[in-house]
Formats: C-alpha cells, structure tokens, sequence
C-alpha cells in the first residue's frame, strides 16, 4: 500500500486522543510539546475534556496557543472542571478562536483522505452502573441530575444517527459509559464517574471507537459489546497522547489498530 505524503495510508485515519489535559499556566511549556509532537503522526486530534484545572478563559487560552500550531483539526468536549468556574462559554470561546471545534451534545463530521470521518461529542453526566444506579425518583433536584444525563443519552442518540453514513464514527466524551474503564478507581464513586445509561445508544449504533477521560485511576480499555471503549485519561495512558488508527475504511468493517 503506498502512502500520501503526509504519511497517511490509503483508507486510514490516525486519530491522537487525550483526555484530563488540564491546562493551566504551570504546564504551559509541556502541552506545547506535547501538541507539537503530534506534527505528521495524526489526522484529527480528539479531547476527552478537563481541558483545565477550574475553567479559566486563561487556562482554556494555554491549550489554544499549544494547539495554534497544528495543522489537523481538533475537537474536543468540555469535562467537569471545565465548567467549574461557570465560565463554559468564555472557554469555550477561547478554544473555538483557535480553531477548536467543542461538541457539546453535538455530532460534526471532517473529511480525511477523501473520506468523511463522523463525532458526536457530549461531556455526559454521572447517574452509576448495574448496582449503583441514582433513581429517577423523590427529590426534584436528584431527579433533574437523572434528567441531565437524559438529555446525554438523547443528544447521544440523535448524533448518531446524524453520522450514520460516514465512513468513521466516533462517540468522544468525558465521563465513562461503562465500568470496565473504571476498574482501579474505588468502587464507591462510579456513580460519580458515569453511568451505562450512556451505553445504550452506543450498543445500537455501534460506532467504531468510543473515548471517554474524567477517570484518572481507571483503566484504559474496556468494551460495550463489540464497540471498543478507551479511558484516555492522560494519568491512565501514561503519555500525552494515544495514536488510534482506524484502518479499511474504504470496505465494509473497519479494524482498529
Ligand atoms: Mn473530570
């Protein structure tokens, strides 16, 4: 197979992934680095969100000048820090001047090497595991936290749909739709770290790969059926950035690599 000039084979899209990047003026110089490193290794760059520490124009700023560089696009989905300071919408500003594309309960699609790569991309909510689940039931402020993650599984749904024809689809998130990718964080606050109520759109439509970060203790793989699911957790992957190809797309069935 012979490859294009960017390094790219033919039907493939390489696609750097990293969640918890957790910007801040402190580690200014190491995302630079670690943006820079990416330069001819990936297509498309996918942030599992906690772009930040607490939400900061400022800290939401340091990703965007490390990101300037890069010539592949960048989506991304904000995460629970990034909300913290309720100034979601100066961050989100700031990262979209850069040329971050922030999904937010949104599908968008890029073309790659001629073909069209589909993301649906959501923060998601807590709401717990088989076990753990929090009832939609009793007090209306639990039952509009229920109704939150609600509005995920919808928004989730309907991306998917949305996506249906590309040739790549991938579900990007920041808190995770299944348990497998917790294992190591205590038992007791997987509720607070996801729910499989997010499972279940992806078990429908089956999208080839499903990101998700929040759980720095977690682990990195794990499934929803056949659907790969990876924790890329910067503290979980142990690198700045994990490089997912996924390859035969120009036939039916695609593999990930
Ligand atoms: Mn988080």
């Amino acid at each position: 197979m012979t490859q294009a000039t960017d390094g790219r084979v033919p039907g493939t899209v390489r696609i750097a992934a990293a969640g918890d990047v957790h910007c801040h003026e402190g580690n200014r110089e190491a995302a630079r680095r670690a943006f820079a490193g990416l330069d001819g290794r990936a297509d498309l760059v996918l942030l599992a969100g906690d772009l930040t520490t607490h939400g900061e124009p400022e800290q939401a700023a340091v990703l965007a000048d490390a990101c300037s560089e890069l010539s592949v696009p960048v989506f991304a989905v904000l995460g629970n820090h990034d909300v913290h300071a309720e100034r979601q919408d100066e961050v989100v500003a700031v990262l979209e001047g850069a040329g971050i594309h922030v999904l937010d309960r949104t599908a968008a699609t890029c073309t790659i090497g001629g073909l069209e790569i589909g993301i649906v991309g959501a923060k998601g909510f807590v709401g717990g595991f088989p076990g753990s689940h929090l009832p939609d039931f009793g007090e209306a402020l639990l039952r509009e936290v229920y109704a939150e993650t609600t509005r995920d599984v919808e928004a989730l749904a309907s991306g998917l749909r949305e996506i249906a024809h590309c040739a790549a689809r991938v579900v990007l998130l920041h808190y995770a739709p299944v348990s497998a990718t917790l294992e190591g964080e205590p038992p007791g606050i997987w509720t607070m770290l996801g729910t499989d109520r997010l499972a279940a759109p992806i078990a429908e439509h089956e999208p080839d790969l499903v990101l998700h970060g929040h759980a720095h203790a977690g682990t990195f793989q794990g499934a929803i059926g056949s659907v790969p699911v990876f924790n890329v957790s910067v503290p979980v992957m142990e690198r700045d950035f994990w490089i997912f190809e996924i390859a035969d797309l120009e036939r039916a069935g695609a593999h990930l690599h």
